[in-house]
């Protein structure tokens, strides 16, 4: 008895050695091997071509004519390449859409690419996508719609049979498949072989989806299947492209009655920010288009989203922890539209500028509780900067908060601060905040930091500083980190797309605009973003308007020789506050301005096409500045263009 307190006072030892040693341990729902493996994507393309690009339409009824597919110029390359350019590292096709066209010679049905004219019947859509994805190296998938508007057959149990059979076919036949989709759409009728009828179905039981899923895991164990509640991935709840933050990678989906979900029937608003502590492994993926619409529509060309809402989406999705699936809609050709790649193309060129050069790189990183090394692994803070995935700082088990500092190399200036935590351990941390060590003095720079998981980024004002520290206030498992980094926006990101010059019109690609006024609503950028529909607007919704006088101004960048001034009234069919009395002047400086040139846009009220401005003789300035005296109707101000003009 003599010897029992030494002896457990020594295995206590001895045992918090071995346990301190170890491995931290996972926490609460993990991802599967596909999952991680998804998680590194990040950042993917959709893909909508079908029978609906030759309709016009977004949904197709059922009852197209397969002959009506017909791309003029199909070129998967400049597709599949465009969507390599902009850093999308994986590709969806919609290999069949709610009209049941099957854009591959499916055996299933004769609502298919060989009754189509194109290629003589001998093409397959699929096959083309699926090889030139391989060929750019990127991964590929499938979406195949549930919802079969041409099937005579939809809504009985030998439709499952079908649709089980096409599953079999896209995942037997293509290589390997990443990700399959499933939509939860269901709008009830369609043409169904010709009953042009309604066809109401249970969605918590008509597809059977516990087989329907282990079917596709059977075929294709490298793949994760999206749907509104999974298995793989879950529908973030909107087709805007927005995660919620938090955004947790856990998810625990809940039916509209209560009933455990099935697709298309679960409460979509939860899937946005996920559940914390949620019962499975299910995270979030964004998907949004590049133009309004999910198909090609020639009318929307000037509608495709810019380089900067592509960079805001990227924020708004992986930003916040999900992923973003970026919708590319070919045309008629069968090629992108020269807008789409324009911004495609301008995006991929950001984004690999953004992460060109890592700011934290060279820091030295320390923390105020570090587990102890064991011969497999270190956990030092210094694991936050090895660019591993894999490798990780872990705090010794039961600790909830810690803090983790970088002293970076000398003063770095950045605006975009990364985290991942090891996600194959679980997700731990709870809160967090993050602060930046300006001239000595800590600041706090993230104030509301919560979920992290596989990434998450927070940009924020520039600072330069020359320490980062990132406190975990609260964690469910001791907190472990596998990555910090910084990284530096470039100054200017293109908010609007190309529009062919007109003769003689200057390039307005580098002009800052400032007005008197700018309102949230329709700002200032929007009278220089080459878009006709969109405008300057002095009414920002709320009680007051703005009046006139009001004035914008531009800074050229540098010295412009110009004799006219082009500006385009409101396109939006009113005349509720067209400009009708202006002053223009230049200057050199942005302080000295020439005496104003008064005029007045004859006959705008009646006919509100481009009004020119012809100046008296050439001008070379650098700053302009165009002054609303009077407006029709109401009494703000609107302009949607405004251009110069060299002399010719
Ligand atoms: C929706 C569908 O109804 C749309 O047509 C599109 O395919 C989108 C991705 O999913 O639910």
């Amino acid at each position: 008895m003599k010897h029992t307190i030494p002896m457990v006072a020594f295995m206590a030892m001895f045992s918090a050695h071995i346990f301190a040693a170890a491995a931290p341990q996972p926490y609460g729902a993990l991802p599967g091997p596909a999952q991680l493996a998804w998680h590194e994507l990040e950042q993917y393309a959709f893909c909508h071509f079908t029978i609906n690009t030759f309709t016009d339409k977004e949904w197709g009824y059922g009852d197209e004519d397969p002959a009506l597919f017909n791309p003029t110029d199909f070129d998967a390359a400049q597709i599949v390449g465009t969507a390599k350019a902009a850093g999308l590292k994986a590709f969806i096709l919609t290999c069949k859409h709610h009209d049941g066209f099957c854009l591959w010679p499916t055996k299933t049905t004769e609502h298919n690419i060989s009754k189509t004219p194109w290629k003589s019947g001998k093409g397959d859509i699929v096959r083309e996508f699926s090889d030139a994805a391989r060929r750019h190296g990127m991964k590929f998938g499938v979406y195949l719609s549930p919802w079969d508007r041409n099937s005579e057959i939809y809504g009985t149990p030998k439709y499952i049979e079908k649709l089980r059979s096409q599953l079999t076919e896209l995942l037997s036949n293509y290589g390997d498949i990443f990700e399959i989709w499933f939509d939860g759409a269901n709008g009830g009728d369609g043409y169904y072989g010709g009953a042009r009828t309604t066809r109401h179905i249970d969605r918590t039981t008509y597809y059977d989806w516990p087989v329907t899923w282990a079917l596709a895991n059977k075929l294709q164990p490298g793949a994760v299947l999206f749907s509104d509640v999974g298995p793989g991935v879950r529908w973030i709840g909107n087709e805007r492209g927005i995660a919620h933050y938090p955004c947790w990678a856990t998810y625990t989906p809940k039916g509209r009655d209560g009933r455990l979900p099935g697709p298309g029937d679960v409460q979509h608003e939860l899937g946005q920010g996920g559940t914390v502590d949620g019962a499975a492994w299910i995270p979030g993926e964004c998907d949004v288009s590049i133009r309004p619409g999910w198909f090609y529509h020639a009318h929307q060309d000037d509608q495709v989203k810019t380089p900067k809402q592509l960079v805001d989406l990227y924020f708004a999705s992986v930003g916040h922890g999900a992923s973003f699936l970026l919708n590319l809609a070919p045309d008629r050709r069968g090629q992108l539209h020269q807008n789409d790649c324009y911004s495609l193309i301008t995006y991929g060129k950001i984004m690999e500028q953004l992460f060109s050069k890592n700011l934290a790189e060279g820091a030295k990183a320390s923390a105020d509780q570090s587990r102890e090394p064991n011969a497999d692994n270190d956990f030092s803070a210094m694991r936050v900067l090895d660019g591993e995935r894999s490798t990780y700082w872990a705090t010794p088990d039961n600790t909830k908060s810690a803090t983790l500092t970088l002293d970076l190399k000398g003063r770095q200036s950045f605006d975009v601060i990364r985290l991942r935590e090891p996600i194959a351990l679980g997700q731990r941390i709870r809160r967090f905040a993050i602060d930046v060590r300006v001239d000595g003095v800590w600041k706090e720079w993230v104030a509301n930091g919560s979920s992290i998981g596989a990434h998450v980024l927070f940009r924020q004002t520039p600072v330069t500083a020359d320490g980062v520290r990132v406190r975990i206030l609260e964690s469910a498992a001791c907190p472990l980190i596998s990555e910090v980094s910084l990284w530096k926006l470039p100054d200017s990101i293109p908010h609007h797309l190309p529009v062919a010059l007109k003769p003689g019109e200057l390039d307005r690609s580098g002009w800052k605009i400032h007005a008197d006024f700018d309102s949230t609503e329709h700002p200032v950028a929007h009278a220089i973003d080459g878009n006709p529909r969109t405008f300057w607007c002095t009414h920002n919704g709320e009680a007051r308007e703005h009046a006139p006088p009001q004035s914008l101004t531009i800074d050229f960048g540098k010295n412009e020789t110009f004799d006219a001034i082009e500006v385009l009234p409101r396109q939006d069919n009113t005349v509720h506050a067209v400009v009708d009395r202006y002053a223009v002047q230049w200057s050199m400086d942005g302080k000295d301005w020439s005496k104003p040139l008064e005029g007045e846009f004859s006959n705008i009220r009646s006919n509100p096409i481009a009004q020119r401005i012809a100046l008296p003789a050439p001008v070379t300035a650098r700053h302009l500045k165009f002054t609303a005296l009077r407006v029709l109707e109401k009494d703000n101000v609107t302009i949607a263009e405004i251009r110069l003009f060299s002399p010719s």
